[in-house]
């Protein structure tokens, strides 16, 4: 779409008034009055905020915002469609950004997930940023195996899902992570973002860009313990078999407030299948 050229002095009034917080009527009345249609105005108004947003980001050294998914507003539907699945919206939080969903996965679909991945468990690592190297660490004491994406039917058919639910591209996500933790066995808080300062990141950052979302499935309801916390929200999710939680960060900062970590497990076990997205398609 082409847009029409804004002169810096009125690129000026429509900031000005923006950060006095006026009414967004206040905001485009500079462009109305000097002839713009209601349309181009408000596209000229959305492209001079994201650029100012981005610009103000890069001032204060912090990384600028990406898109992330964002599968439902406040007081939406309770129950959305996703591909072939009607799934609920739980509870839905926009700072940090969390959805949690109900069925997502049928009781059928856990059972099924967890049976493919018993047989390839091995201790989980975690990404040494400074090497971009995985390594066995006492903050994830999980076993986990990893997917390939569309590796089977059955993740065929939850990667289709999944896609719909959140209106992201299939190809932005990675494969499904399958862990299991055992009584005491936790995943002490952590980002899922890579920090971009690690010498390392380069390589897995050409891979689909950062990370911009995640979602955590159970696959089962553990007896006791095992909830996803969200410690800067004083917040957590339990565990309960076929839910998720979706949490997206848009940008790999702690302002995101997408600290999480998973609770230990305290009688029984608990198994999660985790998705990751990206911003771009993940090869
Ligand atoms: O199992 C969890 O609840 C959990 C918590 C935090 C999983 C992850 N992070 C993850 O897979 O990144
Ligand atoms: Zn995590």
């Amino acid at each position: 779409m082409k847009t029409r050229h804004i002169t810096p002095e009125l690129r000026k009034q429509v900031i000005d008034r923006a950060v006095a917080g006026g009414s967004p009527e206040a905001v485009l009345e500079p462009l109305l009055a000097d002839g713009w249609s209601e349309q181009e105005a408000v596209d000229a108004v959305e492209n001079i905020t994201r650029e100012f947003l981005a610009e103000h980001a890069r001032a204060n050294a912090l990384p600028a915002p990406v898109r992330v998914p964002s599968p439902v507003g406040l007081n939406g539907p309770s129950v959305v469609q996703a591909a072939d699945r009607e799934v609920q919206v739980l509870a839905n939080l926009l700072l940090p950004r969390i959805v949690v969903f109900g069925s997502l996965l049928s009781h059928d679909e856990c059972d099924a997930l967890i049976e493919m991945a018993r047989e390839h468990l091995a201790r989980s690592s975690v990404l040494n940023e400074n090497t971009g190297t995985e390594e066995i660490h006492e903050a994830r004491t999980s076993e986990g195996t990893y997917f390939t994406r569309g590796a089977n039917a059955l993740l065929q058919r939850i990667e289709t899902r999944i896609a719909a639910l959140l209106d992201w591209p299939l190809e932005n996500g990675e494969g499904v992570q399958v862990l299991r933790y055992g009584p005491g066995a936790q995943y002490k808080p952590h980002y899922d973002y890579f920090d971009p300062r690690g010498p390392g990141m380069q390589s897995v950052l050409k891979r689909g860009g950062q990370r911009v979302a995640s979602v955590v499935i159970y696959l089962n309801t553990p007896r006791r313990g095992g909830a996803t916390t969200f410690p800067d929200a004083r917040f957590e999710v339990a565990a309960i078999k076929g839910n998720a939680v979706f949490f997206s960060y848009d940008r790999p900062h702690p302002m995101t407030k997408s600290l999480h970590g998973g609770a230990p497990v305290l009688e029984g076990e608990k198994w999660v299948a985790t998705k990751w997205l990206r911003e771009a398609p993940h090869v």
